[in-house]
This record gives structure tokens, sequence and C-alpha cells, in this order.
């Protein structure tokens, strides 16, 4: 029968040391790659804890076409589950970690506090928490999953008292966002997305944009208690959604040219663009003009799906990008996935495990060296060496990453992952 065991040290050791050798005749430190891979923040989303479903008193709606499929037992239900699910998750996972929450995370003592009137004060457990497991706090806005949000449209609403609502709840957000990062002394990166679009095609295109840029440039000039290095605001574009196949409000075009004449950050969401259309490209251009990117790691499957993300190609290719043109310290990696239908904690440890994995992989490459055979004309040796990469022991490297930082090397999580199902997640109804 086959197990879950554990990795012993001295095996991981061994296979590192032969593999350090290889990478050395390339030029490439290991160690180095290992302290960097480790050093770099990753903002483990919480709703892949609870399906997306927030802890909210009131009814919550469909409104906004997000939507975890599946029904594996042991959701976390309250803020004390998913706490008790992300210091599990961490253990299992090796480097640095931010957490990044959502406003329909409030907790509000059983009292229906509506999204306008949201404070500091309903995340203090949340800080607390951060405090405690020195682990920073991002934040976002919660335009979805709620009653002014049915008919599909939030900041950009043609109705003004619902468009005002909307505005407000992003003002309470960003000062949310600024006690955050009081708290926890470094910025929180506060990222806006709304999903207003519509079903089908829509004979004003104009109106709506329109709308979304004043109630954009309202919420962002309440700035009285702000500090733009400390609340980053960032906002998110996407495609189509359920229910907005034919047009989405917050177009890729509309955030770039909109986060750039502000100052602010662009959000992609790898799941957000065309089917076959990956976001690595696009890094070069857009980081040309913008000084700093937020990246939703995530993973599509024909359409914007949030599969839990894998190392792929697509997501060695980002990281590859960013290496290459050595933005690693320009860009906030937040992973934006969610899946109902496998173990939580699974999907966690899987998706942020394989980000990290991404990132080792690139820093392994011998950059100066890709590039220089390309500048010289040798494209035969450029390509052969890239395909030789791939089967270099990268799997030693990322052992021994995972025993320097004191996580289980290898598959040997997945018997932790198995004794909390068990365990704690069994009992909960
Ligand atoms: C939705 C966006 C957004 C959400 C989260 C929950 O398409 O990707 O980032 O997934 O805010
Ligand atoms: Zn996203």
């Amino acid at each position: 029968m086959n197990s879950f065991e554990k990795v012993s040290g001295e095996s991981v050791a061994a296979a590192y040391a032969l593999a350090k050798e290889r990478y050395a005749a390339m030029g490439v430190d290991t160690d180095a790659a290992i302290e960097r891979a480790l050093a770099l923040p990753v903002s483990l989303h919480c709703w892949q804890g609870d399906d997306v479903q927030g802890f909210e008193v009131q009814e919550s709606t469909s409104g906004g076409g997000i939507m975890a499929t599946g029904n594996f037992p042991g959701r976390a239900r309250n803020g004390d589950e998913l706490r008790q699910d992300l210091d599990t998750a961490l253990k299992l996972l090796p480097g640095a970690h931010r957490l990044n929450l959502h406003a329909f995370y409030a907790e509000t003592d059983g009292k229906r506090v509506d999204r306008d009137a949201l404070e500091p004060a309903h995340f203090s457990r949340w800080m607390d928490w951060s405090k405690s497991q020195s682990v920073a706090l991002d934040f976002n806005p919660t335009f979805f999953a709620h009653p002014k949000a049915d008919d599909g449209f939030t900041l950009s609403n043609a109705d003004d008292a619902v468009r005002s609502f909307w505005v407000q709840h992003g003002i309470a957000c960003r000062k949310i966002a600024m006690a955050m990062a009081q708290n926890q002394n470094g910025p929180c990166v506060i990222n806006h997305w709304i999903p207003d679009g519509a079903k089908d095609m829509p004979a004003d295109r104009w109106s709506p944009r329109q709308r979304l840029v004043d109630a954009l440039d309202c919420m962002l000039a309440d700035n009285d208690a702000i500090d733009p290095a400390l609340c980053v605001d960032a906002v998110e574009s996407k495609l189509f959604g359920i229910g907005s196949e034919a047009y989405v409000v917050g177009s890729a075009e509309f955030y770039q040219a909109y986060a750039l004449q502000k100052g602010i950050l662009y959000c992609l969401d790898m799941g957000h663009f065309h089917p076959t259309e990956t976001i690595h490209d696009k890094l070069s251009s857009l980081m040309q003009f913008h000084k700093r990117v937020l990246m939703h790691v995530s993973r599509p499957i024909r359409w914007d799906s949030d599969h839990v993300v894998i190392l792929n190609d697509d997501l060695e290719a980002v990281f590859q990008e960013l290496v290459r043109g050595c933005a690693l310290d320009r860009v906030f990696v937040a992973l934006d996935f969610f899946d109902a239908s496998i173990n939580r904690i699974g999907a966690y440890v899987t998706g942020t495990r394989a980000v990290r994995k991404a990132l080792l992989s690139a820093l392994l490459e011998p950059v100066a060296w890709l590039q220089d055979l390309e500048r010289t004309g040798c494209g035969a040796e450029k390509l052969a060496l890239m395909e030789d990469l791939k089967v270099m022991p990268f799997g030693a490297v990322w052992d021994m990453l995972c025993e320097k930082a004191g996580v289980p090397a290898g598959a040997g999580w997945i018997a932790d992952m198995q004794k909390y199902a068990v365990d704690v997640q069994a009992k909960r109804g």
C-alpha cells in the first residue's frame, strides 16, 4: 500500500547536493534561489475555505455571478473555523504569506451590519489573528452577493441611491484597509472588483462606464484618513461572467487606463481574458507604464472557472517573465481560486505550493545565458537549453526549500491534510 510518508531530511539533503552541483555548472546558485523564492509574499485568499460564502447575517443573494461548485464536507462556517483552517494550511506552506480578506467576512456578533456601515472594529478578530501569526492582511470590498447587486450593476448602477450605497461601501472598506495597514505596520492592498455587466447585447455601453469613472473617482477622493503608501488601491478587470456574457463595464482597457491615470494598481486575474489568452506576455507591456501590478493567480478551464492552481505552463511563464524582467519587487501576488468539491486544505496547499514552485523554477533559470544566446543569434542553442531546463533536478531543490522552511517536503503534507479532515473537518455540521 502506498502512503504519504514524510521524506527524510537525509534523503532531501543527498538529492539536493547533486542538484546543486548541476545548477552550479550552469552558473545558477540554488541556495540564493531558495532564499529569494521563500521571501516573496503570496496572499492567501480566505474565500477558498468557505466557498466564497462570507459570514453575513443578512440573506445572501446570488448577485455577482461567482460561485463555487461542489459539496465536500468540512466547509468553515465562521471566523474561528476559517482561522483554524488557515493556520493548518500555513503550517504546510513554505515561505512568506499574507491573508486576503473580503468585506463580507466581517464578524458582527450576530448583528446585521450593512456593507456601507462596516468599520475596522468588525475585523478586530482578523487583525488580532494577523498580529499573532505575523501574517499581514490584504482586503477587498464585496460588491456582490447582496440585494443591491441583484440587477447586475453596483458602482455603475443607473440608480443614484444604489450607486451611492456602493460608493459608501468602498469608502468604508478603504478605512478598514487603512486600519489593517496600521495594525501591521505596512501596506494593505485593497482590490476593487465589481461584477457589473449585461447578459445580452447592451444598447448603451457608454453610460455605465461613464458612471463607473465618476463613482470610482468619488470613492477614491475620500482621502482624509487615507495614506496611499499604506492603503494600496487596485482595480480588477474582467472579460465576462455568468450573467454578464455580453458586456462587462470594468473591462481590461477600462481599468488599465483608469489605474494609470489615477496612479493606482491594475489587477490582472489569469482567468479574466479570452479562453486561450494568457497574461505573461502582457507584463512587459503593462509594466513599462504601471510601476506595480496586482496579480490574481487562478486557473481557468475553458472559462473563468477558478480551478485550483497547478504548476502548468501558464503559471511558469508568468514567473519566468517576472524574474527575467527583474520585476518581482513590483508585483503583488494574490491567489484567487475556489473548489468546493475537494478537501479545502488540500486545495489551499496544492495551489499555493504550485505558485511557489513556479517562482523557484523561474529563479533557477540561467537567465543571462539564455538572453546572451538570443542576442548572439544562437536560436537553436537557446531553444535546446530551454528544453533541457525542463528536466533538470528541480524537485530536489524544491524539497530543500520545504526543508529549510520547516514544512514537509514532497507529498508528505497530504497525511497532515487527511488527519485534519478526520480530527477537525469531519466533526463540522
Ligand atoms: C471575480 C474576481 C474576484 C473574485 C474575488 C472573490 O471574477 O476574480 O477577484 O474572485 O474577489
Ligand atoms: Zn480575481
